[in-house]
């Protein structure tokens, strides 16, 4: 039979609006999904109908790839206009993504996270050393460096480019225009359309960060171009040379403009918002602290890491995963259902029809994860084969799942390792977590002090070079 699905009272031609806080939505729905349970409905201005899907069993059912598949929803339809077709707002259904994907699957495999070490430690140590030249009352803001961190990690991995973020005060240009367009395609969202209509300013900005994003990266195109295909074994070499293998066919240099900006985007701001979150639990869990000291003081012996040792450092990776847990960090996805269907056998659902996914609630269902779903404990992953992987969805689903899943595992478990070894970290304001939402999430106004755990500042200034001179390329 079928059944009832809540939904909260709701205004007029506002509908259920006035109980989203635009500044927070995925803190509203969250709340929603805690007062009306696993599955209701919100209906939003112009009637559109959303629904949203929070218990393990439902979502479960929704992740059944015979019967539902990825959508391209509102807020990436939005960015839509700064990275067209590539992977990550592309539907499945159209040709570059699967051509895209069969091109760059190779270039994220465990496999090739080797080729990227050395310039993953390159960017670490940079971090590492601006920190090291704090004075003692001189606090990190932890999300910012993070950002700088993440992206330079993305665009030396990505494209052999260096926004050296850890030179400027300000944002590199590129990150200035992404940020503001990004901005805007969250903020049309919310505007009703004769609003949107009025807003000739904010048109005209963002055609021009748009065309800001492009000039930059068509030039870093066409100067690898110049320099002949072959040359680099960065992913911009594997976009341009790689041919799919079920087609024999290139990607056009259009697309190759789309993906370079989604990979900015895409690996930068959430795995920043994974380091943060995780550094914040850190220091309101002294116990789980000490032993990721323990564990980064037994597996890292130098001062910079090998890749090997890096593999090693299963405690620190326990913790990243039970901060993606806890907010993960693209906190939603939607799908839609390919054919008429039941979902979870209890609510029927026409072709086309969509779900929400409501992460960070999935990953607090009780029925799955026991009583203690608030508390952090990275003892949750510690068996693999005892981890509720059908509710644990960070990095998405199936075949459209997080193609940079390893890539950010690698990068985080990196960084989080050298801040342990190197630093003692301290919660001097009491920081009390506040979750800042764009399109993806981070910890708000967190700030803490660093203190360098022995004179082993020393070492790493010196051995920092290394890296750069052993890059033969
Ligand atoms: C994707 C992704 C996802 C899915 C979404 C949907 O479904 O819509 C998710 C959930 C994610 N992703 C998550 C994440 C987290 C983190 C930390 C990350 N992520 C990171 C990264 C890095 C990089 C480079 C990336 N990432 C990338 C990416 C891409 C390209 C994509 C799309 C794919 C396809 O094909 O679709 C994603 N990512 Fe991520």
């Amino acid at each position: 039979m079928e059944q009832h699905i809540p939904q909260p009272k709701s205004f007029g031609p506002l509908g259920n609006l006035p109980q989203l806080d635009l500044e927070a939505p995925v803190q509203s729905l969250m709340r929603l999904a805690e007062e009306l349970g696993p599955i209701f409905r919100l209906e939003l201005p112009g009637g559109r109908k959303e629904l949203y899907i929070s218990g393990h069993e439902l979502v479960e059912d929704a992740c059944d790839e015979t019967r539902f598949d990825k959508r391209v929803w509102a807020p990436l339809q939005k960015v839509r206009a700064f990275t067209g077709d590539g992977l990550f707002t592309s539907a499945t259904t159209e040709s570059n993504w699967q051509k895209a994907h069969n091109i760059l699957l190779p270039s994220f495999s465990q496999m090739a996270m080797r080729g990227y070490h050395e310039m993953m430690v390159d960017i670490a140590v940079q971090l590492i050393q601006k920190w090291l030249r704090l004075n003692p009352d001189e606090s990190v803001d932890v999300a910012e460096d993070m950002t700088r961190l993440t992206l330079d990690t993305i665009g030396l991995c990505g494209f052999d480019y260096r926004f050296n973020s850890f030179y400027r005060e300000q944002s590199h240009p590129f990150i200035t225009s992404m940020t503001r367009a990004l901005d805007e395609a969250m903020g049309q969202l919310q505007r009703l359309n004769i609003q949107q209509k009025l807003m000739v300013v904010t048109k005209r900005q963002f055609q021009h960060d748009i065309q800001a994003m492009y000039t930059l990266v068509d030039k870093i195109i066409a100067e690898r171009k110049a320099q002949g295909q072959a040359s680099g074994n960065d992913l911009l070499a594997h976009m341009l040379n790689g041919r799919d293998p079920e087609t024999g066919e290139r990607l056009d240099d259009e697309n190759i403009r789309f993906q370079i900006i989604t990979f900015l985007i895409a690996g930068h701001e959430t795995t920043s918002g994974l380091l943060s979150f995780a550094l914040y639990y850190l220091l309101k869990n002294p116990d789980k602290l000490q032993k990721a000291y323990e564990e980064v003081d037994r597996v890292l012996v130098d001062a910079v890491p090998t890749y090997t040792q890096v593999r090693e450092l299963s405690y620190i990776r326990m913790i990243l995963n039970e901060s993606l847990r806890l907010w993960p960090t693209a906190p939603a996805f939607a799908l839609y259902a390919k054919e008429d269907t039941m979902l979870a056998g209890k609510y029927s659902m026409k072709k086309g029809d969509s779900v929400n996914v409501l992460v960070p609630i999935v990953h607090r269902d009780t029925d799955v994860w026991g009583e203690d779903v608030e508390t952090f404990r990275p003892e949750r992953f510690e068996d693999i084969s005892k981890v509720p992987h059908h509710a644990f969805k960070p990095f998405g689903n199936g075949q459209r799942a997080c193609i940079g899943q390893q890539f950010a595992m690698q990068e985080a478990v990196l960084v989080l390792g050298m801040v342990l070894k190197h630093f003692e970290i301290m919660d001097h304001t009491n920081y009390q977590l506040k979750v800042k939402e764009s399109l993806t999430l981070k910890p708000d106004g967190f700030t803490m002090r660093v203190q360098s755990r022995s004179n082993q500042g020393f070492t790493i200034a010196a051995a920092g070079d290394s890296p750069e001179e052993n890059r033969t390329g």
